[in-house]
């Protein structure tokens, strides 16, 4: 069985590209991007990854779902909304069911493997932890909730800092902890490194438990920066910000200790020898990914990647 950590469209198309190539695959999703909107609980990650592999994503934005219609929103601005978050009506029903169940007691595991299901995927997909976690982001203008940062200010702010509230009650959920230990091969997927993977990292338990499962199992990640550049999002910006390097190499040093080895782009090719004085492996290949062949060829050479590393 094959893990995967992923956060948004990166991480999404990743996965599905695992998914692709295997048969038991494990997804586990950023929640804390999680949050409230009209009294409905929006998971925009997890959502983004099971729209992606139920072959529902919308191809030009990443998230939501192709295809959408629009009347919830064109209602919100008649009644005078300023609607900065799109709600697509077919996505809406997705946020309604989420919330309903949650409100009778459902845990978020439960509802997001039921709602997988019933649009045919064949992966598990997980969230991070069952408790409400939110990334906050410190900017210039004060701290800000990370879709106001991200959506609503279209991640224009300087990042001074980063929290994730309620981090200390998550706990790790029995599925996340029995599909770490199950797992053949764990993969950090292109997601930012600071607000994607970064909340999962950050449960409770989550890095010893990794550390202790890394000892047999290779664990590698995928940069999300490309040349210097994040290929979606602010992860680019973000790692400056934080006084990290804005590059593959700064990704590795955010997982020294974790992961053993680093998959990076061509462009980026000169890094190598600096991210194996990490004391990591490297594989140079072509990581921007397109469509779905593209996405299953890059996570079938990830796959033969993590079978070359000796654990
Ligand atoms: N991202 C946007 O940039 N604008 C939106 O209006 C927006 C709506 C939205 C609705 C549902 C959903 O699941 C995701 C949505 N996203 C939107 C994407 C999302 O908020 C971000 O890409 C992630 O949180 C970052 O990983």
């Amino acid at each position: 069985m094959i893990v995967a950590l992923a956060g948004g469209v990166g991480g999404a198309k990743l996965a599905q590209g695992l998914a692709a190539v295997v048969d038991d695959l494990t997804v586990i999703g950023n929640t804390a991007d999680d949050f409230e909107l009209y009294g409905l609980h929006i998971s925009p990650d997890l959502d983004t990854v099971m729209y992606t592999l139920a072959g529902l994503a919308n191809p030009v934005t990443g998230w939501g779902i192709a295809d959408e219609s629009w009347g919830f929103m064109a209602m919100l601005g008649r009644y005078g909304e300023e609607a900065w978050f799109r709600l697509g009506d077919r996505d809406l029903a997705t946020h309604v069911l989420r919330t309903t169940r949650l409100r009778a007691g459902q845990p978020l595991t439960a509802v997001t493997q039921d709602l997988a299901a019933a649009l045919g995927i064949k992966a598990r997909l997980l969230p991070m932890c069952n408790q409400p976690v939110s990334t906050l982001v410190n900017t210039p203008d004060g701290w800000l909730g990370f879709q106001d940062y991200f959506v609503r200010r279209h991640h224009q702010d300087r990042v001074l800092e980063v929290s994730f509230s309620g981090i200390e009650n998550a706990d790790l959920t029995a599925e996340v902890d029995a599909a770490l230990r199950q797992a053949e091969a764990i993969i950090f997927c292109p997601s930012n490194p600071i607000v994607s993977i970064g909340p999962v990292l950050a449960v409770v338990g989550m890095r010893e438990l990794l550390v202790e499962v890394g000892q047999h199992v290779p664990i590698v990640a995928v940069s999300p920066i490309v040349g210097g550049k994040a290929l979606k999002g602010p992860a680019d910006e973000m790692l400056s910000s934080l006084g990290h390097e804005r590059s593959a190499l700064g990704v590795a040093r955010l997982y020294t200790g974790l992961v053993r080895g680093m998959v990076i782009d061509h462009a980026d090719a000169k890094l190598q020898p600096a991210i194996e004085a990490l004391g990591m492996r490297v594989l140079v290949t072509q990581t921007v990914m397109g469509e779905a062949d593209d996405r299953a060829r890059l996570a079938g050479e990830v796959l033969n990647f993590t079978k070359g590393i000796r654990t």
